[in-house]
């Protein structure tokens, strides 16, 4: 679930969980782990380019709860008039306030944290064996196994963990169902790099943040890499995307972070600049140069040696970056 966009319920008809477009729920969690823990929800995903949401909106039809998000794209800003709660883990976006509607904006290391909170407070009952074993198998994933190094678990994160394992899960299998949905997350061999870019995607001030389930410096070697960032940049009509990698393999972590634009330089170098210079929180970012044959015109990587700092840190940092560029434009 960490990787759900929108909680979808058409009042008086069926809820649906839409995922981003081009995965398919098979293709968030893949099949085994899926079948083996999850049983079917298949039934209630859809994806996000499935369903005529215009249509449902007109028709008065749609309401929208955004799930560990809370700023649209472009392309999505018409369901701002549909959206009827806020359920997120990230910091408040300014440009993204949401008055008069409800909102919970809490810093925990898993949304569905915030999601199985909620459920508590609200219907209980909902929270059948299988219910449980989903927020669980989130919060699991999203805190790393409650590890220090990653430092994401909160003390909400544990409690509602607690209330999972008291609801049916087995906290016993708790190393191992971490492993599962870690290697189905890190197993993108079903995926494109098209796809790997759209799967789990953030926006600052209109920047594109695509986060990856392997390293950056991994990505640049899947044949097309270069392809799948000039059609993703040409698709979401974007100067500059910041592509942030990750690679965790037991207690270790890796980061990576690149920056990526198609004719744009010094939109790119001014984001690189901002990047470098934060110091709160510090990235520590070392550059990286790539071997010949991948290197890609137009994207620069770093190392990330805090690895602490995850995406929804470094999501203010850009948007500061976007909207020091408007200002200087407009000079
Ligand atoms: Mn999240």
């Amino acid at each position: 679930m960490a990787d759900l966009h929108l909680l979808c319920h058409d009042p008086g008809h069926h809820a649906a969980l839409i995922i981003p477009h081009q995965t398919s729920p098979h293709g968030v969690i893949k099949g085994e782990v899926f079948a083996h823990h999850y049983c079917n929800i298949g039934d209630l995903c859809r994806a996000l380019d499935s369903i005529n949401l215009k249509q449902l909106q007109v028709a008065g039809k749609l309401e929208l709860t955004l799930v560990d998000h809370h700023v649209l794209s472009p392309e999505n800003e018409f369901l701002s008039a549909s959206v009827v709660e806020i359920v997120d883990h990230h910091p408040q976006d300014p440009s993204w306030l949401w008055p008069q509607k409800k909102v919970v904006l809490t810093t925990v290391g898993s949304c569905c944290t915030l999601v199985a909170n909620e459920v508590i407070k609200r219907c209980p009952q909902l929270i059948s064996p299988q219910v449980a074993m989903l927020l669980y198998g989130a919060i699991i994933l999203d805190t790393a196994c409650f590890s220090q190094a990653a430092d994401r678990t909160t003390d909400l994160d544990l409690r509602m963990a607690a209330e999972m394992e008291a609801r049916g899960v087995d906290s016993e299998g708790r190393e191992k169902l971490f492993e599962e949905l870690l290697a189905a997350r890190c197993d993108v061999s079903h995926l494109t790099p098209s796809q790997l870019l759209v799967k789990d995607m953030k926006i600052a001030s209109g920047v594109p943040v695509p986060g990856l389930p392997i390293l950056v410096e991994e990505f640049v070697t899947c044949p097309n890499a270069a392809e799948a960032l000039k059609e993703f940049s040409a698709e979401k009509e974007t100067d500059v995307t910041v592509i942030m990698g990750l690679r965790i393999d037991g207690d270790l972590i890796w980061r990576d972070i690149a920056v990526f634009h198609l004719s744009k330089p010094e939109v790119a170098h001014e984001v690189i600049e901002w990047l470098k210079r934060s110091t709160d929180p510090a990235l520590e970012l070392e550059a990286v140069e790539l071997a010949p044959p991948h290197q890609i015109p137009g994207l620069q990587l770093f190392r990330q040696l805090n690895i602490k700092v995850s995406r929804k840190q470094v999501l203010p940092i850009v948007r500061c970056a976007a909207e020091s560029l408007v200002k200087q434009c407009q000079h």
